[in-house]
């Protein structure tokens, strides 16, 4: 069995801190924990407004606190997010993610992150990262 805790990752190498300012992510399960997906806890910036597309990862993302909304941008829909809220997605979609208060996410990645991953300029991970051993 593996047990960590949030505190002590978010005082390692596995926060890593958004380069462009939306976020932080500290990723408390990786893939070289061998489990098929990684979990993080990201925190999303109050006044938060960016573009993501996971073109080679499948994402979903439950809210813990704090309010904004998720827009599909295929199709135009925005969702509201809240406490309780579960997004999905499960057709590699680009959305846009906007905070209108600090909220606090779990994420589960698949295939797993390495750890080191920040966005790209498509809003995507690449495959290929430095791991994350601390
Ligand atoms: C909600 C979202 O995708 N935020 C970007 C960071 C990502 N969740 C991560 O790397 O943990």
């Amino acid at each position: 069995m593996i047990v960590r805790d949030l505190k002590t990752a978010e005082n390692s190498d596995r926060k890593i801190v958004d380069p462009n300012g939306n976020w932080d992510s500290t990723r408390l399960l990786l893939e070289n924990d061998n489990m098929g997906f990684s979990f993080h806890i990201t925190t999303i910036f109050a006044g938060a407004d960016f573009r993501m597309h996971y073109k080679n990862h499948l994402e979903s993302v439950y809210c813990i606190s704090g309010e904004g909304e998720v827009e599909t941008l295929a199709d135009g829909k925005r969702y509201p997010i809240a406490p309780g809220t579960l997004y999905i997605l499960d057709q590699h979609d680009e959305h846009r993610l906007r905070a209108s208060s600090e909220m606090k996410m779990a994420c589960v990645f698949n295939p797993p992150l390495k750890g080191t991953e920040v966005h790209n300029a498509e809003g995507a991970y690449e495959l290929d990262a430095d791991p994350v051993t601390a």
